[in-house]
């Protein structure tokens, strides 16, 4: 049977009327990729209740892989991160509050957990990937603090393996530009169109499915 890759999307927040995550994962859960079984789901936007919907998944379908995709309503290419830090704060002037109203300021994702954990995705082959088809990407040091952050976060901590070994699951982050539909105040960089996001993601998972599928061969 084919690995299966959990994808992942956020509702809209912010003021934003609607989040192009979204839509990104049902179109790629219908599509058929060689090789993976892709099954999305779309998370909240609150600190305190997306991590949940989100293990519930990865314990119900015991993916090879996970995706998570978020907006970042003000970048100009698709951003791969490196790391999920331990911390929360959307207490700032500026930051709006998660769709619960949570504006929590300084506080651990885990208590108690390390300071940062790598994303184990391979990164830098979809950086080429992404690259070699024209798609306009980076490697990113931060998803900021906000409920991106903390969703990667707690997905590491909890899929690190434990003394014993277990079972190996890759999980990394991709931010998202905005599209045209999507308006910000004084933006600097232009939109980019649905359709090349979408092709992003298609070659960003077709990347996660050929190193599965070299991994279990
Ligand atoms: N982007 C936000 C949260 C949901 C989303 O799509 C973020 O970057 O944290």
């Amino acid at each position: 049977v084919s690995p299966t890759v959990l994808v992942t999307g956020f509702e809209a927040f912010g003021g934003h009327a609607h989040n192009p995550t979204e839509r990104l994962v049902a179109e790629l859960e219908r599509d058929r990729l060689p090789g993976v079984r892709v099954r999305g789901a779309v998370l909240p936007v609150s600190y305190s209740r997306a991590l949940q919907v989100l293990l519930a998944e990865v314990d119900r379908l015991r993916p090879a892989a996970v995706v998570c995709c978020g907006l970042d309503a003000r970048a100009g290419a698709i951003a791969i991160e490196r790391v999920g830090l331990n911390v929360k704060d959307r207490g700032d002037a500026g930051g709006r509050p998660d769709n619960d109203g949570a504006t929590p300021r300084d506080e651990p994702v885990v208590p108690g957990g390390p300071d940062g954990l790598f994303t184990t995705l391979p990164n830098r082959a979809i950086l080429d990937a992404l690259g070699s088809c024209g798609i306009p990407a980076a490697l990113s040091g931060s998803a900021g603090t906000f409920v991106c952050n903390a969703v990667l976060y707690g997905l590491l901590h909890h899929l690190r393996p434990g003394p014993g070994g277990g079972r190996q699951v890759v999980a990394g982050f991709l931010h998202f530009p905005r599209t045209p539909e999507l308006e910000v105040a004084e933006p600097a960089v232009p939109p980019t169109e649905f359709d090349v996001l979408r092709r992003g993601l298609e070659v960003a998972l077709e990347t996660v499915a050929a190193r599965l599928t070299r991994a279990a061969g």
